[in-house]
């Protein structure tokens, strides 16, 4: 009996470590991080943007991203051309990334996002939609 139950907790284990070796490799796939907009909708003219970085398993903000390509244009309305100015602004939430930007027009603005995360390989990229009112 004694040897039995040994045996399940060598099992329980063996199976434990199993688990943690895939949630390792899950924590891997650069496809895990996502950016997010603290707010959809910002007013016209010029305005700070935030974005959180997270990873989806865990749903933890993720510090130290760096980001190294940004475009904000107004792709949701039809012109894709119409492109806007949007420079990095420090941030004192780790995981929080914020953005100043001239939003020139209201309507649907696309910011597009390319960013590497620290000791991930491959690159974060997401598109997201604001709507800029009056
Ligand atoms: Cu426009």
């Amino acid at each position: 009996m004694k040897s039995y139950t040994y045996t399940r907790a060598l099992q329980a284990a063996i199976i434990g470590i199993a688990m943690t070796g895939q949630a390792t490799l899950a924590r891997a796939d650069i496809k895990d991080y996502e950016f997010q907009l603290v707010d959809k909708t910002i007013k016209k003219g010029d305005a700070i943007i935030s974005v959180r970085l997270i990873h989806k398993p865990d749903g933890k903000p993720v510090p130290d991203a760096v980001i190294f390509a940004t475009r904000l244009d107004m792709a949701p309305d039809g012109m894709e051309t119409m492109k806007t100015t949007i420079e990095p602004v420090p941030s004192t939430e780790p995981g929080v990334y914020k953005f100043k930007a001239a939003f020139t027009m209201e309507g649907g603005w696309q910011l597009s996002l390319g960013a590497k995360v620290q000791g991930e390989t491959g690159t974060v990229e997401s598109k997201l939609v604001l709507k800029a009112t009056p």
